[in-house]
Formats: structure tokens, C-alpha cells, sequence
């Protein structure tokens, strides 16, 4: 007898109280976010529905405004579920003519009568680490039909797609991952934390970690493997455990050499969840869920998620050019460095869609570690900033939300996030007013 999930009795009404909506309804309109774990939650609902042999339609969207809210309502829906998203819209929600539930994990607003919120942080647990989109997906499916377990992987590709594996699985995570475990739908090995073919196009296209030197660089990649007695052309997977923990360790090398914290580079050898069905690991699904999110084709994610080799393939491909266009702005840093100010690094990144991981990849692996980063994009007048830190420099009181917020509200503009991560928007003629007034605040938190 396997075991199922354990949850407050509150938190575990809600959901019986969202299957009973799924359960009556004939028609259900889904609405999810377009990245990794909306993707997730997406395709785990689509699973779970085509199992109960329910007729849905699943968009993917980049936000709730209200604009997007008047569009859903036109539609004349019965039964509407939002995943990954919804807490935050929950006026917008409540207007709507149907029966509306939202599983979401951001901090909700308040709760409500007419709509169904099934969100960790009603019942005590924090929805930035112990639950995502996905994992609330996958816990309502699995309410549903104890079969829709075949859809965990999925689940776990979200938590990891929205970082919440970070340190260790926490709470309904380690819950659905211990259950999928024991159910055999996933294997946990510990492991050199790297996906590609072979070793040379492994390290020669990896952008997180990204190895001075060697990421985008095949000639250097070749000429290091070739030192270390590694025949560039091997497969990833064929190496023995003797090569293997000569490239983990030369690897480790290079990324304290670069400079990265301990903490980066303990990264590299991590947990790995295999996903025997569908013979790639769930970083690996969430990378390519990732690149579909981000180059505009949410629907080839769903698809390669529910098993279409074909999509799998075009995904992959995506990924390659999504892979290209990150890399080859990193390379440009490397060579360039940032410009600098007391306590700030920035560069420009032409392309918003692309400015955050830049922005966290450069202030991982390349960048000064003891001053935040910042990427700046230029859109129709006005400059998108994308900025991040360190969990180092967070201990040390530094909070890029407030930071943002303050001066880029100095500039006339809006910001705001995480302490570790967060955004702006600005005026483009207040750059350097808002670079100023940034520097001196980190200067003030960190000082
Ligand atoms: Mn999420």
C-alpha cells in the first residue's frame, strides 16, 4: 500500500472542495502562467483531466491584469481553473461568472467566498519553498484519481523550474517526491549536475553553471578535456566513475577559480531525479519547459510533458537557441566586465525576455560577488531593470525589493520582488539618477 499526502485538514478540504468543481463540471477552461512551473501545473491539469476524459482548453498566460481577466470573462465559462496564478487577481476572480478555483502559491490577498483558493499560505506553509504551481496541480489531480500519480515527474520539473529544490525539498514537495519515489515514477542519484550529449557540447553549451573560459568555447572545451584524458566526443552518460570525478572535480576547480560562492559550487554535484518514462532528469524537463516559456511556444512544452516525442525533439532545439542567445551575452561580459559603480554592477541586455537570467547567470559565475547586478533593457522610452544578488549578500541585510522600489519611485518610476531578486521600470532619461540613488541605498543596507 503506498502512501498519499499528508495536509491540515483545512488545507485538505480545499482541495476535495476544487475536485468536487472538476468532478461535476463537463468543460473546464484552464488558465496557467507561460513558465516552467505554470507549464507544469498545466500539463499535470491536462493529464488529469483527459484521464477523467473531461473537455478542457488550457491557455498559457504572461499575466492576470485586468485586461486578461475581461477577455476570460467574454468567453462565458462554466468552470475555470487558474494555476500558478489567481490569489493575487482575487477581485478580478470573484467577478467572473463562473466557478472559479485558483491554485496558487503566491502570497494571496485575502480569502473569499466565491472562489476556491487552494494556497499553502492559508494553512502555515511558505509558498516560496514548500509548494509551487505545479505540486498544488499535481496534489488536486492526485485527489482526483490516485492513477494521476504517473504525472509526479511533471509536478517535480515545476518545483525545480521555479527553484524551490533549492537546499533540499521542503514541505508538500518533499511530500510529492518522496511519494513519486516510492511509486518508482522517479529515482533520486546524486550526481554531476550536467545535461547534453557529449561531454564537449555539455560543457561547451552550459550556462548555469557558466565556466569562464569554456562555455561557449568548443576549441578551450576540447583542449581542456584532452588534458585531463577525456575524449571530447564521449556521451555524458558513458563516462566511468574514475573520469567522472576527475571532470567533477576539475569542474569544482574552475568554479572557485572564476570566484563563485561555496554554495555555487556545491551545485555541481547535486541530486539528480531521473524520470525513467521519459529517459531525462526533471532539470532537464525544466529547462526545456524553460526555453518553451520563454521562446513563445507554451504549447510544445505541454506536449513534450504528456509524452510527445516529436515535441521533445523541437524542444530541444529551442532550447539549443534559447542556450545561444544567453551564452552569447555572458561571453560579451566576460570580456567586457560590467560598469561599475560603489556598490552596483550593471550592463545593458538588448533583449528583456533574456534579461534575467543574464543578469543571474553574470552575477553567479562572472561577475563581482560582493555588488548586486543589474540588466537593463531598453523598451519604447522606458528602461526594464532586472537586477540580483546573493543569498550571501541577503544575510548580509542587502533587499533589492525595497532598493527597487525606492528609487526607482525616486525616478517616477514602479519596482519591486525579492530581496535576492527583483525589477524596475524607469523613465530612460533618469539612468543615472536611478543608478545613483540605487548604489547609495545598497550601499546604506550593506554597509
Ligand atoms: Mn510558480
Amino acid at each position: 500500500m503506498n502512501g498519499s499526502i499528508a495536509l491540515p485538514a483545512d488545507f485538505s478540504d480545499a482541495v476535495k472542495h476544487a475536485a468536487k468543481m472538476v468532478d461535476k463540471a463537463e468543460y473546464v477552461r484552464v488558465i496557467s502562467h507561460y513558465d516552467a512551473d505554470g507549464l507544469a501545473a498545466a500539463s499535470v491539469m491536462a493529464g488529469a483531466l483527459r484521464r477523467m476524459g473531461k473537455q478542457f482548453h488550457l491557455s498559457m498566460v504572461k499575466g492576470l491584469d485586468s485586461g486578461a481577466v475581461e477577455r476570460i470573462a467574454k468567453e462565458g465559462n462554466a468552470n475555470i481553473i487558474f494555476l500558478d496564478m489567481g490569489s493575487g487577481q482575487i477581485d478580478g476572480l470573484e467577478s467572473l461568472d463562473a466557478k472559479v478555483v485558483a491554485l496558487d502559491h503566491h502570497k494571496p490577498i485575502r480569502k473569499s467566498k466565491k472562489v476556491i483558493q487552494v494556497n499553502p499560505h492559508f494553512h502555515g506553509m511558505d509558498g516560496m519553498v514548500e509548494a509551487c504551481g505545479a505540486s498544488l496541480s499535481l496534489l488536486l489531480s492526485v485527489v482526483m484519481d490516485e492513477a494521476n500519480w504517473d504525472l509526479s515527474p511533471i509536478a517535480l520539473a515545476g518545483i525545480i523550474g521555479d527553484r524551490q529544490h533549492m537546499g533540499g525539498m521542503k514541505g508538500l514537495n518533499q511530500q510529492i517526491l518522496e511519494l513519486a519515489v516510492e511509486r518508482k515514477h522517479v529515482t533520486v542519484q546524486r550526481g554531476l549536475n550536467l545535461t547534453g550529449t557529449t561531454v564537449l557540447d555539455t560543457i561547451s553549451n552550459s550556462v548555469d553553471p557558466y565556466f569562464v573560459g569554456l562555455s561557449g568555447r568548443e576549441e578551450n572545451v576540447t583542449a581542456f578535456l584532452e588534458s585531463v584524458k577525456i575524449n571530447p566526443k564521449s556521451p555524458m552518460g558513458s563516462l566511468d566513475e574514475v573520469y567522472r570525478r576527475k571532470l567533477t572535480s576539475m569542474l569544482s576547480l574552475r568554479l572557485m577559480g572564476q570566484g563563485c560562492r561555496p554554495e555555487t559550487v556545491e551545485e555541481l554535484v547535486s541530486d539528480v531525479h531521473w524520470i525513467p518514462s521519459m529517459a531525462l532528469s526533471a532539470s532537464d524537463l525544466a529547462d526545456l519547459l524553460n526555453a518553451c516559456g520563454r521562446m513563445d511556444h507554451e504549447g510544445l512544452g505541454v506536449a513534450l510533458s504528456m509524452g510527445d516525442k516529436e515535441a521533445l525533439e523541437q524542444a530541444n532545439g529551442l532550447r539549443r537557441q534559447y542556450t545561444s542567445k544567453i551564452l552569447k551575452r555572458l561571453l560579451e561580459i566576460e570580456e567586457d566586465g560590467a560598469e561599475q559603480k560603489d556598490h552596483i554592477q550593471y550592463f545593458d541586455a538588448p533583449d528583456p525576455s533574456l534579461a534575467g537570467a543574464q543578469c543571474g547567470l553574470a552575477m553567479q559565475y562572472i561577475l563581482d560577488q560582493g555588488k548586486p547586478t543589474l540588466a537593463l533593457s531598453t523598451v519604447d522610452g522606458k528602461i526594464k531593470v532586472s537586477s540580483r544578488g546573493t543569498k550571501y549578500l541577503v544575510s548580509k541585510s542587502l533587499d533589492l525589493s525595497s532598493g527597487l522600489k525606492r528609487a526607482a519611485e525616486k525616478v517616477g518610476g514602479t519596482g519591486g520582488g525579492h530581496s535576492v531578486a527583483s525589477g524596475a521600470t524607469i523613465p530612460e532619461d533618469r539612468r543615472e539618477e536611478f543608478l545613483v540613488a540605487l548604489d547609495e541605498i545598497v550601499g546604506k543596507q550593506l554597509g
